[in-house]
């Protein structure tokens, strides 16, 4: 008989005063931690009082349209999903921009790529009724790229609404980037991202995880941001989805973050990819 894999009954949590240091190592060994409470509750309802008020104006918005009927059931029909979102909440631009998101990001990454791209930003909001989610890995957008050592992309999931474990709180397996792909999760070997609004969970995208199934008659809300090393495409068009009358607006790490930069592979022997004319793109911005 094979042996189980031993597992903490509960992803880690860290709440300041904490370091990085500690936090880094863990999510590198395991592959996920929870930061409590961080961001305040005054943060967290202002958030969704902006979310609110454009739910309200576009009650169709959000729902899966990708053309694929499989890729539609991974969205979820009865889940809210919002790109785009800079010019939607004005204010989560100071989320995903959020330097130590952004620190954390570029660290976890720096082995396998000079700079970072924000891959997406989306509203996740599980509705009443929706089944779990299918498990799979953040880094299956790029079914050809191995699972190594680092990850190529990592994932904030920052808790609007109280995560339980009855309205869709996030399943996660640690340690399963070590995984064959086409290994089966056992149900004991998965975790569950219980948290309060303003907790976030950062992990790595290449660990099998997925929203829970909402089994209440309210929604849980989330914000996913992920980033991802610079030389890939990214799941959301930011170029495309965000004006670039907005983007100007932006600081400019935020501006690079959505892709108005070039990727210089040069340490790594490689060349310079996201050329606008030749040149960097952040010359449009001027
Ligand atoms: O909403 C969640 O808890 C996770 C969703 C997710 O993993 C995804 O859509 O990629
Ligand atoms: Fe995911």
């Amino acid at each position: 008989m094979s042996e189980m894999p031993v597992v903490d009954t509960e992803l880690r949590c860290f709440e300041r005063p904490f370091t990085w240091e500690s936090i880094d190592a863990v999510v590198h060994e395991e592959g996920g931690v929870i930061l409590k409470n961080f961001f305040s509750s005054d943060e967290v309802a202002s958030f969704n009082r902006d979310v609110d008020e454009y739910l309200i104006a576009d009650e169709d918005a959000g729902k899966p349209r990708s053309g694929s009927t499989a890729y539609d059931k991974f969205l979820g029909h009865k889940t809210v999903r919002l790109q785009g979102l800079i010019e939607k909440v004005p204010n989560v631009a100071e989320w995903i921009g959020h330097p130590e998101l952004c620190d954390w990001a570029g660290r976890t990454l720096k082995p396998v790529a000079t700079s970072t791209l924000l891959n997406a930003a989306e509203l996740i909001q599980i509705g009443p009724g929706e089944p779990k989610q299918y498990l799979h890995r953040d880094s299956d957008s790029w079914p050809m790229a191995p699972l190594g050592e680092h990850p190529l992309i990592v994932n904030a999931v920052v808790a609007l609404d109280p995560f339980t474990l009855a309205n869709g709180a996030t399943h996660v397996a640690p340690g399963s980037w070590r995984w064959d792909r086409k290994r089966k999760v056992q149900p004991a070997e998965m975790l569950r991202a219980v948290m309060e609004p303003g907790d976030v969970l950062v992990f790595r995208g290449d660990i099998v995880h997925g929203g829970g199934a909402n089994t209440t008659d309210v929604p849980r809300r989330a914000l996913s941001i992920s980033y991802c090393v610079g030389w890939l495409r990214t799941v959301e068009n930011s170029i495309l989805n965000i004006s670039r009358e907005r983007i100007k607006m932006l600081p400019k790490h935020l501006q690079q973050l959505l892709g108005y930069a070039a990727y210089d592979g040069s340490r790594d022997n490689g060349g310079l990819i996201g050329l606008y004319e030749n040149g960097d793109p952040s010359i449009l911005l001027e």
